[in-house]
């Protein structure tokens, strides 16, 4: 997978560089470049914004600029060409067999990932757009190029998406309610969550099988050596050896824990059927 950010702020983006998603540059999984909009400015001042038609406060920016951004990032052409990929912060480690995956390479049907559409995937960060959830990144770990526009000010002349949509499957995506002053940070929590999922990435494939949200209820406590530490003991069930008690045990957490925390998972799990007769009787105790 290829992915690229589009930002007045690219230092901004220099933890892409560790931990994980270092690792996955290290191993040939993923390449990541961090585009200047500023280098597709026209001016001496190599201004990005201009006052809003319609008035009101605040800056919105320029079409001008994005559009040949975008367009030489998909191309990788012009400034983009030389924004190299990001190296990792680790020490290089030659890669003894490189695990470039490709959706078709993991048995996947091209076209259920994406209708057959190549397009890269242009994600918008924005307090206006879809939640973005764990589907969303399912869906987005299986694609080869995306492309982060990080607005800032007021936004992004819609316009540039508009015309964008000739070239790329726009998205347009919100963490969360609440107002972040520009996309930088979103798109770090995004590439995380997508890249952790692409296979090869994460040493341990179970881990993120188990993973909260994965089966659509949080994750219950977790517990390491000591058994007994500060007078607290580890729950007796966790080191019976009785797995069968372990697991119903795990279940019975995690579905408490969801009750007490996301009552709204907890709904849509029992609509989708997904809760037994043993779960809604933990549920209802
Ligand atoms: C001006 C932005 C881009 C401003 C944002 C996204 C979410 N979930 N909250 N805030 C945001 C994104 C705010 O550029």
């Amino acid at each position: 997978m290829r992915l690229d950010v589009v930002t007045i702020f690219p230092e901004y983006l220099d933890p892409l560089r560790h931990a994980l998603l270092g690792r996955a540059i290290e191993r040939g999984i993923l390449e990541v470049g961090v585009h200047n909009l500023r280098d597709w400015a026209h001016d001496v001042h190599k201004s990005v914004d201009d006052t809003p038609f319609g008035g009101g406060p605040g800056m919105v920016m320029k079409p001008e600029v994005w559009g040949p951004a975008l367009d030489d990032v998909v191309a990788l052409t012009g400034p983009a060409a030389a924004d190299g990929v990001l190296d990792s912060a680790l020490p290089h480690v030659p890669a003894t067999v490189p695990e470039q995956v490709s959706a078709q390479d993991r048995g996947e049907d091209a076209a259920a990932a994406s209708d057959g559409d190549r397009r890269p995937v242009l994600v918008v960060p924005t307090p206006g757009g879809a939640p973005f959830t764990q589907d969303t990144a399912q869906r987005w770990s299986g694609e080869d190029r995306l492309v982060f526009a990080c607005g800032r000010y007021e936004g992004i002349d819609q316009r540039v998406f508009d015309d964008a949509a000739q070239r790329y499957r726009v998205e347009e995506v919100s963490l969360g309610d609440y107002v972040l002053i520009g996309g930088e940070v979103a798109v770090l929590v995004m590439a995380e969550a997508v890249v952790r999922l692409i296979p090869g990435v994460l040493g341990n494939r179970r881990s993120h099988e188990e993973d909260s949200f994965q089966d659509g209820l949080l994750e219950g406590p977790a517990y390491t050596k000591p058994r007994v530490w500060r007078d607290l003991e580890v729950p007796a069930v966790l080191t019976s050896g009785d797995h069968g008690k372990v697991d119903r045990w795990r279940r019975d957490q995690a579905l408490l824990r969801t009750a007490r925390q996301r009552p709204d998972l907890i709904e849509a799990a029992r609509a989708r059927g997904d809760l037994d007769r043993q779960d809604l009787g933990v549920l209802g105790e």
